[in-house]
């Protein structure tokens, strides 16, 4: 799914949540991050500052459904390596505050490493461990 296809489809169900989310606090930055597919296999969260949420995830083999959330306040892509070398066609972007971005990849049993690709991110390393 294509980040256009799935921000037009999630835009009524992310207005209803931000209202709610609005009226429980009273306003201000308030952007949902919850609104990943109920099917998602792997969820990696960009904090501040410039940071994964974890330093090791896990998945289980074959099809994962990844999603990218981003509660930093900068641009972050997901990217992911074995060995060193990137995954081709499998890359996520969230460009700012709030935003979610999922995709499919199949992924075989072993030990890859989640990268951010925007320039200054090395930082955003971390271990995802598929079995
Ligand atoms: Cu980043």
């Amino acid at each position: 799914m294509t980040p256009q296809k799935f921000l037009r489809r999630s835009a009524s169900a992310l207005a209803v949540v931000a209202a709610v989310t609005l009226g429980a606090c009273g306003g201000g930055d308030s952007a949902p991050t919850d609104t990943l597919p109920a099917e998602i296999g792997l969820t990696v969260t960009a904090v501040p500052s410039i940071r994964w949420d974890a330093a090791d995830y896990t998945a289980s083999a074959g099809d994962v459904l990844v999603g990218l959330v981003n509660k930093d306040s900068v641009r972050h892509t997901l990217i992911i390596a074995k060995d060193g070398t990137k995954i081709p066609d499998f890359k996520l972007v969230a460009g700012k505050k709030g935003a979610i971005d999922s995709g499919n990849i199949t992924l075989e049993a072993g030990t890859y490493q989640l990268l951010c690709d925007v320039p200054g991110h090395q930082n955003m390393k971390a271990t995802l461990t598929v079995s």
